[in-house]
This record gives C-alpha cells, sequence and structure tokens, in this order.
C-alpha cells in the first residue's frame, strides 16, 4: 500500500514541477535555397535547401509553401536519413510548386526539437503561372529552375557540371542509363540542326551511348567553348540562355519567340 502511495506520489510531484534538464531552447535554421524574391515558373522547379540545429536534437522539420492570405500548403519533408535524434537536420529536395495564381508565396521552414519547442524562418519567392508563351524567352527560360538545379546553387556551370546537365537531359528516365537514340537525333535537330546525332555520338556502334562518346561529341558540338563569351571557363545562366537562343532562334531576326522557344523549353528544361 505504502510503496502505492509513494508511486502516485513521484507521478503527481514529475507532472508539477518542471524538469531543471528540460531543454527551452528553439532550433535555429537557415536556408540557403530558394534564394529571396527570386522567380520560378509554378511548373518549374524550385530547390529546397535548409538546415536546422539544436543542441538537444531536432524532432522534426516541416515545409510550407504559403500564400499571402497566409494559407499554407504543406509539402511532404524527405527523410535526410540522420537519426531523429540528430543535433542537425536538412532539407534538400526540389519541388514543383503547382500553385494555381501567380503571387508572391513564402516558403516557411519549422523545425520543432523534443521539449516542443518550435523555430521558423521563410524566404519569399515569385511563383508564376503564366502560360509560357506570355513570357519573353529570358523569363522562360531563367524562371524553370533548371540552371539552379543543374550548378548545384555554384552560380556558374564548370565543364563537368555543364556536361552532367546535358546529359540528364538526354537520359530521360533517370532510373536507368539508356539513352534513346530518336531523342538524341531530336536533340540534335533542336540544338543546331544536326542530322542523326546518334549516330555521330554512338561511335563504338553497340547502340549503346557511354558516357566517354557523349563527352566527345559534346566536345564536338562545341557549346561550351562557343557558348562561354567571357571566356572564364564557366557557363553563367545568361551565357547559357543566349546560347541556346541562338541555337532556337529559327528566322535569325535575334529574338525567340514563342513559338521557337515554347515546345522546346518543355521537352528539355522542364520535368
Ligand atoms: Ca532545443
Ligand atoms: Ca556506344
Ligand atoms: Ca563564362
Ligand atoms: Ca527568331
Amino acid at each position: 500500500m505504502c510503496v502505492l502511495l509513494l508511486a502516485l506520489a513521484a507521478c503527481d510531484s514529475n507532472d508539477e514541477v518542471p524538469d531543471p534538464n528540460r531543454d527551452t531552447v528553439a532550433p535555429q535554421i537557415t536556408i540557403t535555397s530558394p534564394i529571396a524574391d527570386d522567380t520560378y515558373l509554378a511548373i518549374g522547379l524550385v530547390i529546397i535547401r535548409a538546415t536546422a540545429t539544436d543542441g538537444e536534437g531536432i524532432k522534426e522539420m516541416r515545409l510550407f509553401l504559403e500564400d499571402r492570405a497566409g494559407k499554407r500548403i504543406p509539402i511532404d519533408v524527405q527523410d535526410d536519413g540522420r537519426e531523429i535524434t540528430a543535433k542537425e537536420r536538412n532539407i534538400n529536395q526540389v519541388i514543383q510548386p503547382g500553385v494555381a495564381a501567380s503571387g508572391l508565396y513564402k516558403l516557411v521552414v519549422e523545425a520543432e526539437d523534443h521539449y516542443q519547442n518550435v523555430s521558423s524562418r521563410s524566404v519569399e519567392i515569385n511563383l508564376i503561372t503564366e502560360d509560357l508563351a506570355q513570357l519573353n524567352f529570358y523569363t522562360a527560360f531563367t524562371t524553370t529552375g533548371w540552371f539552379e538545379l543543374a550548378d548545384g546553387n555554384q552560380d556558374d556551370l564548370n565543364l563537368s557540371d555543364f556536361n552532367l546537365a546535358f546529359y540528364t537531359i538526354l537520359n530521360r528516365n533517370s532510373w536507368d542509363y539508356n539513352i534513346e537514340p530518336d531523342f538524341v537525333n531530336t536533340f540534335g535537330m533542336d540544338f543546331g540542326g544536326h542530322l542523326q546525332l546518334w549516330t555521330t555520338l554512338d561511335t563504338n556502334k553497340n547502340e549503346y551511348l557511354e558516357y566517354s562518346e557523349f563527352e566527345q561529341g559534346m566536345e564536338d558540338l562545341n557549346f561550351f567553348e562557343r557558348w562561354d563569351i567571357d571566356k572564364n571557363e564557366l557557363i553563367s545562366e545568361n551565357e547559357l540562355t543566349d546560347g541556346v537562343g541562338a541555337l532556337w532562334d529559327e528566322n535569325n531576326d535575334k529574338e525567340v519567340t514563342a513559338d521557337e522557344f515554347k515546345e522546346k523549353i518543355m521537352k528539355y528544361f522542364l520535368p
């Protein structure tokens, strides 16, 4: 009987007396992508990179897209593979915002520790839902989010990132290494009018595109060197846009019209 009373008393006092070890400090959050005020197509890609740290461990990270009225759309956070007690957790994922209306949105990151301390940080981005045909080529191209994905937020593409980004364009099913000859031929026509590009690339004629063949083919196409206007051996987003634009300007009037770019942007630079 006495034991039972003691147990009850211990239980009561546990509820009433604050735990001196209780963690009262909320996690700290840093968002490195997207950059505030960047503009993206609603049907394009937005990379989200955020880190939360907490002296006692992070229980959960949450992600929302919030419109101007404060309405929140939750976004599934991909597990970063760390222990639930980890003192640092990360968000590193690509989303397609898919909102219905253009405007300023907040990307909100929340982190909660094991003592219900919650902190929140946000970054504002512009999302545009216009049909691609309503945009000029530069805006349409740069707001796809493709370049940020390709450059890993490094601002410019070096030769190996550049090649990898174009390999990813050609390798449409990222889960295999199978590149379709027909798609390569279409790409060849769309990027400079090259007939039967596949035959040129598959030099050992095994009907398979080895990466070395692809690299040699890219060197022969000479995009990187030609587009690198300032010759710093890096391709900036402007250089890429100008380079692609020059190839797609079918009537050579130095303008890329929606008719010239719309279908191709969808095919090569949007998911
Ligand atoms: Ca804490
Ligand atoms: Ca081959
Ligand atoms: Ca350059
Ligand atoms: Ca034109």
